[in-house]
């Protein structure tokens, strides 16, 4: 598997519990290195124009005022296989769903309220690294 990058969030309600480290720490023993990093509150027009594929969805205006409502940590993870590697260490979207041991069975409140955000396909993370990263604030150890 060839070396890749994914983008993360840390989403407001984990960052309210100073669960950053511990998250972080979870990447970092699942070998993903965090390859930039920087804390944002979020506009309305970056939450709308992050989760603009979920536009239509009748959960879109709850998310964006969830994603807004405090400080977020956005990252680059970049390792072996790391956009399915992150997937699985987040686990379901619904953290009743989530396996034992995963960031959102551990992390996670609720469908709304879970904990972090992660690319899901090699495509999307393109996208969403250069939503919030220029090339030049990525510190790739691998080139
Ligand atoms: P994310 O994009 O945040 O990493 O989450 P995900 O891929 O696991 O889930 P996605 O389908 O992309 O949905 C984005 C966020 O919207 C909220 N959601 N609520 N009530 C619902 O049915 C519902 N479905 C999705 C979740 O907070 C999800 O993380
Ligand atoms: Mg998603």
């Amino acid at each position: 598997m060839a070396l890749e990058r994914t983008f993360s969030i840390v989403k407001p309600d984990a960052v309210a519990k100073n669960h950053i480290g511990a998250i972080y720490s979870r990447f970092e023993s699942a070998g993903l290195r965090i390859v930039a990093a920087k804390m944002l509150h979020l506009s309305q027009e970056q939450a709308e124009g992050f989760y603009a594929e979920h536009k239509e969805r009748p959960f879109f205006n709850a998310l964006v005022s969830f994603m807004t409502s405090g400080p977020v940590m956005v990252q680059v993870l970049e390792g072996e296989d790391a956009v399915r590697k992150n997937r699985e260490i987040m686990g379901a979207t619904n953290p009743k769903d989530a396996f034992a041991g995963t960031l959102r069975a551990d992390f996670a409140a609720s469908i709304d309220e879970n904990a972090v955000h992660g690319s899901d396909a090699a495509a999307s993370a393109a996208r969403e690294i250069a939503y919030f990263f220029t090339e030049a604030e990525l510190c790739s150890r691998t080139r």
